[in-house]
């Protein structure tokens, strides 16, 4: 990864505190939760490890709308908790079974099918509990407008919208405009609520929620490019699963339909188009534009 170095901040720095303060509010949202396997399987899968890229994209967004990126931390872990979830889901046998993630078995290789499917649904769960819950925000209204943005980005409309056309582009052909919508809803969806529980928390007016979605929505479809990129070019070892799984399953993909150079070149032209969202902002949105380059100069 590229440190972005300005005026003596350095960006990787930022992205490894963000991740141990998210690690350690994780780990601390588990409680002595019953049984004991079931505890122990939503562990193993919220701190095997991961970027933290969503939860910290969240605090950063907090800054910028001048909320407080601490008082965030609930916010965050829940929708971490809920990225988490779809990915035990999305590794089953059922879905795109897979035996590695975060250089680890998979929930269900290293417990059962079955604890994996629990602990899945227990972290979507946990996921609203933390987000119904006075510390994540004294307002009840933005709490309710915060369970019912997380409930539409994940399911039909969100992220399991999305991880269903997703098993569909297995047996069908997919044009770009429809895997751009598949993207848009599976990953996209998650990524755009990071952005816009910040705004939500913070109360900001309607102009300044469509500048940062208009961004978050960018960013979203950036990072799937790179993810695809990732996918055929990356380093199995540094990415921590097996790649090439799309292609192998006859998926159609960014890369697939544009190749290799044009694709980058796409998520290039949406990182530009996203800081262009953020262009009446100063020096303030920095690290959200920090965080759009981070997005397609990762190597995992
Ligand atoms: C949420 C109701 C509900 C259902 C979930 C299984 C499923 C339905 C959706 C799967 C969605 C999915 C797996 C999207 C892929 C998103 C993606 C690119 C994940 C990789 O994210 P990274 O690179 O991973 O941020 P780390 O490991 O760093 O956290």
């Amino acid at each position: 990864m590229t440190a972005v170095v300005a005026n003596g901040f350095d960006f990787s720095q930022y992205l490894e505190a963000g991740r141990l303060k998210v690690e350690a509010a994780l780990d601390s949202s588990l409680g002595p939760e019953r049984p004991e396997s079931l505890r122990e399987a939503m562990r193993y899968s919220l701190l095997a490890g991961g970027k933290r890229l969503r939860p910290i994209l969240c605090l950063a967004s907090c800054e910028l709308a001048g909320g407080d990126a601490e008082l965030a931390l609930p916010t965050a872990t829940a929708l971490e908790m809920i990225h988490t979830m779809s990915l035990i889901h999305d590794d089953l046998p059922a879905m795109d079974d897979d035996d590695l993630r975060r250089g680890k078995p998979t929930v269900h290789k290293a417990y059962d099918e079955a604890t994996a499917i629990l602990a899945g649904d227990c972290l979507h769960d946990l996921a609203f509990e933390v987000l119904a819950d006075e510390e994540t925000h004294p307002d009840p209204f933005v709490r309710v407008e915060l369970v019912k943005a997380l409930a539409m980005c994940s399911g039909p409309a969100g992220m399991a919208g999305g991880q269903m056309m997703d098993l569909e582009a297995e047996h069908t052909r997919f044009d770009l405009a429809t895997v751009t919508r598949l993207q848009n809803l599976k990953t996209g969806a998650l990524i755009c609520f990071c952005v816009e529980a910040a705004a939500i928390m913070a109360r900001l007016p309607q102009g300044a929620r469509t500048k940062l979605h208009g961004y978050a929505r960018d960013i979203g479809l950036a990072f799937q490019i790179a993810d695809d990129l990732l996918d055929v070019e990356g380093d199995a070892a540094l990415a921590g699963k097996a790649l090439g799984k799309d292609a192998a399953a006859g998926k159609e993909t960014f890369v697939s339909l544009l190749g290799v150079e044009a694709a980058r070149e796409r998520a290039h032209m949406l990182v530009a188009q996203a800081k262009e969202h953020l262009r009446g902002h100063g020096a303030e949105a920095d690290l959200l534009r920090a965080i759009a380059d981070y997005i397609v100069e990762r190597d995992r």
